[in-house]
Formats: structure tokens, C-alpha cells, sequence
């Protein structure tokens, strides 16, 4: 009996030392990629690894909000549904969703952000925003920033894509207090590009895949240009996000002090390939 528990305490380590790899992101997930103006299209928020899709509790969002092709913010926080969701093994786990009517033609840009969560086995907290978007007939908007202090902003159209095909998106950060002025689209913003960024790439999978590759292949990553540019390929059809990082200062936890890793993720959909008849 002493030995069958100690066996089950060592795999629940080894289990343990698995999930501390694996990384934990927010998913805000169209459940289609266009929708024509006037049809409306259900957006869930869940929380865990996408490649396992394992999922855990979802915080409730800090801020949910939209922006429409013409700019305009629609706050979106009051629309928040919470239910369960299945995620591997059937662990239930805590999501949120909201159905959304698109009123325009245009590019519809969805962004949620979390509060601080704490993660203990990183020993950290996780801040994150993500930010995925919505084709309704006409290309307009899919680029406009969301007006954020930390964001990832495509470059390549975040839609229309093919297995394979080549992705890049520009990360900027807040511009430091006093530095010389750039004279670019991230300075009007009071951003800058973010040089060497750390982004991570990872694959969702609507559900569990059978068997796992090695941790280098669920999650990528890459490193961003002198220009804060990103190129990645986008090797499957389905979701891939794309989350870069930055230091967010530090915060109490049971007395003591926490780095806070602020993430700015950018949810990209890839289309099942094409091929004309
Ligand atoms: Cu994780």
C-alpha cells in the first residue's frame, strides 16, 4: 500500500513538472471567422493550454469591448454569459460567452483583458490581453490598433489563410517617457516597435489531440526584429495564437513580492486549404 502511494505521489510530480512546461493562455475564439452584416456569431473566452486543449476556470474578464470597422468602441463586459465547457478528459471547466450582431461591413476587432492571475507554479502573475478579430464582407480595420499601452498588430491580414502560408505581425510597447519622438505609425500611438520581443506560437486544437509531440513542438518560439516585426508559418488550419511579453512590474502575494508578466496574444485563424474546382 506504502509503495502504491508513493508511486501515485511520483507520477502526480511528474504530472506536475509537465504542466509547469506547458503554457497557460486566454482564448477568445470566433466561432466563425466571418459572418455577413446583420448575422451574429457566438465568441467564447476559456483559459488553459490550447495544443492539449485542457482547459481550467476562467477568470471573469476585466474588460471585454469591440472595436467596429469605423473605430467605434462597443463595450461588450455586460454581454458575458457564464457556462462550462468540456475541455480533455471531460474536465469541466469555467467560460464565458456572448453573442455578437455585426452592424457594419467591415473588420470587427475583439479584445479582452484579465486582471492579474497568479500562477504558482511559475511563481508569477499572468496579465494578459487578447485580441482576435471578426471578417464581415468588406476588408477594413483588420490592422487598427486597439488602442492598448502593449499590443500585437498584424501585418499580414488575419484571415483568407492557408496552411503553410507565411504570417507577420508588428509588437509595440508603450514609448518611453522623454525618449526622441519616432516618426512612424507606432509613435502617433505613443508606442514604439518592441525590438527582441519573446513571442510564443502555439496551434488549438478543438479537441484533445491523441497523442502529444515533445514540448519544443506544442509551443514555438520566435524573437522579434530590430523593427519589433515577427515572421512565423502558420503549418495547420484551425487557431494559432501568437503572445508576446513584457515586464509588468511586481505584485503582492501573500505578503511577498511577484514579477507580473503582462502577455498581449494575437488569436489568427487559418482556413482549411482551398483548392479551385
Ligand atoms: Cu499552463
Amino acid at each position: 500500500m506504502k509503495r502504491l502511494l508513493r508511486l501515485v505521489l511520483v507520477i502526480n510530480l511528474l504530472a506536475l513538472a509537465v504542466s509547469i512546461a506547458r503554457a497557460h493562455y486566454n482564448m477568445l475564439l470566433p466561432q466563425s471567422g466571418s459572418v455577413k452584416k446583420g448575422e451574429s456569431v457566438l465568441l467564447v473566452y476559456q483559459w488553459g493550454h490550447p495544443f492539449e486543449h485542457e482547459l481550467f476556470d476562467a477568470p471573469a474578464p476585466e474588460a471585454v469591448f469591440a472595436v467596429a470597422p469605423d473605430g467605434k468602441k462597443i463595450d461588450l463586459s455586460k454581454e458575458l454569459e457564464k457556462f462550462e465547457i468540456v475541455g480533455a478528459d471531460g474536465k469541466k471547466a469555467t467560460a464565458y460567452r456572448f453573442r455578437f450582431t455585426a452592424e457594419q461591413r467591415g473588420d470587427y476587432l475583439f479584445v479582452l483583458r484579465t486582471a492579474p492571475i497568479w500562477m504558482p507554479e511559475g511563481q508569477e502573475f499572468l496579465q494578459d490581453t487578447v485580441r482576435s478579430v471578426l471578417h464581415v464582407q468588406a476588408e477594413r480595420g483588420w490592422d487598427a490598433a486597439a488602442g492598448l499601452p502593449f499590443e500585437v498588430l498584424p501585418l499580414t491580414r488575419p484571415y483568407g489563410l492557408q496552411p503553410g502560408m507565411a504570417f507577420q505581425a508588428q509588437v509595440e510597447t508603450q514609448a518611453p517617457q522623454g525618449g526622441q519622438p519616432l516618426r512612424n505609425g507606432a509613435a502617433a500611438r505613443g508606442r514604439k516597435p518592441f525590438a527582441g520581443a519573446i513571442v510564443e506560437i502555439e496551434h488549438y486544437h478543438a479537441a484533445p489531440p491523441a497523442m502529444l509531440p515533445s514540448e519544443e513542438h506544442i509551443t514555438r518560439t520566435a524573437k522579434t526584429d530590430p523593427n519589433g516585426v515577427l515572421t512565423c508559418t502558420l503549418t495547420d488550419a484551425g487557431w494559432w495564437c501568437l503572445t508576446a511579453r513584457r515586464d509588468g512590474g511586481v505584485k503582492q502575494h501573500e505578503g511577498k513580492e511577484y514579477p507580473v508578466r503582462q502577455r498581449s496574444t494575437l488569436w489568427v485563424f487559418v482556413d482549411e486549404p482551398v483548392t479551385p474546382k
